[in-house]
């Protein structure tokens, strides 16, 4: 069965390539067609792994090209997932099957909403890669990809694919609290990185900071129905900052490129999902507006 790879950005190649190695059938959908030109200029995606660059000319289209899609991994920005997956509603097979990589949440419930008929996989990934130039990734950080349907819990048979292609996984009935701990993790880290202008580990220097953030972030998800997730938050936190010390958090990295950021889909759903349950997260919403302001300064997107 062929997957469908959506956004040939970093994730997206490092799945492509990896599921191409293997021989599983793989076709890149590509945005427009000057992408499309651009793409077969390059003559393929080159995956940079361990020092080694092999390039892989796997085949690309259109959003409008004909033929079913049975499985769609969808591998843009939180913010560009549903208006991605639009105009290929019409091309989803009956039984069609969505992987949606986005960090954080939001997004995910916006595509299946689109696509009621699909079934929507989710996907929390703490595998890294990088775009050196278009069309050419580097595998950045060894790392695990957690997949879970909240709405049907048996594991699909394609699972096989990605033990095939190397791709470290595990199926959980409890996504969504992964997601959540996650999303958590990126809120009481991302922003401080952004606002403090420092490495992960400059946060070591804000502990009573980072402390009032995670007692939010604990009640919050207490009362939104994600128990599991706050558990320990703090000290994974604490551990997460000090294993991370020399790094730049992702959210640092894009406002330091002049990048668009997944802020709705991290900080600004939690303070949304709060107000939504009348949870008082006053710390966070306070940061959320510095984050705002901030962004705006630099001309990025608050949204
Ligand atoms: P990216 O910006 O490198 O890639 C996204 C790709 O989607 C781009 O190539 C873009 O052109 C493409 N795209 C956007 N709209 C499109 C459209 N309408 N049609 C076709 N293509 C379209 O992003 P990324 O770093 O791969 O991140 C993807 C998701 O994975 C994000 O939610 C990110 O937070 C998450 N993630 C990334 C990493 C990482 O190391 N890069 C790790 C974990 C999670
Ligand atoms: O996931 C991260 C990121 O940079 O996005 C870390 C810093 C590890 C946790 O917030």
């Amino acid at each position: 069965m062929t997957w469908h790879i959506l956004g040939a950005g970093s994730l997206g190649s490092l799945w492509a390539t990896r599921l191409a190695r293997a021989g599983v059938p793989v076709r890149l959908i590509l945005r427009d067609p000057r992408r499309l030109a651009a793409y077969q200029a390059a003559g393929g995606l080159t995956l940079v792994d361990q020092g080694q660059a092999r390039r892989h000319a796997i085949p690309a289209e259109l959003p409008t090209a004909d033929g079913p899609i049975q499985r769609l991994l969808v591998a843009c920005k939180a913010y560009d997932a549903e208006a991605a997956v639009a105009p290929l509603l019409p091309r989803l097979s009956p039984d069609a099957e969505l992987v949606l990589l986005q960090n954080g949440l939001g997004s995910q419930d916006a595509v299946a909403l689109g696509a009621p008929h699909a079934r929507c996989v989710l996907a929390s990934s703490t595998e890294g890669a990088f775009r050196e130039e278009d069309f050419r990734v580097v595998f950045a950080g060894q790392g695990f990809t957690w997949l879970g349907d909240p709405l049907r819990p048996g594991a699909p048979a394609w699972l096989g694919d990605l033990s095939a292609a190397g791709i470290p996984h595990a199926w959980t009935p409890d996504i969504l609290s992964r997601l959540w701990r996650k999303l958590a993790l990126n809120c009481a880290i991302n922003p401080l990185t952004v606002l403090h202008d420092c490495r992960n580990g400059g946060l070591l220097e804000h502990p009573a900071e980072v402390a009032v953030l995670c007692s939010e972030l604990v009640e919050l998800l207490q009362r939104c129905g994600q128990p599991a997730a706050a558990e320990n938050l703090l000290e994974d936190v604490q551990r997460v900052i000090q294993a991370t010390a020399a790094n730049f958090s992702s959210m640092h990295q894009d406002v330091a490129s002049g990048r668009r950021t997944e802020i709705s889909y991290l900080l600004g759903h939690a303070c949304a999902t709060a107000a939504r349950h009348h949870v008082a997260v006053p710390h966070l919403d306070r940061l959320h507006e510095r984050l705002k302001a901030h962004l705006r300064q630099r001309g990025l997107p608050v949204t």
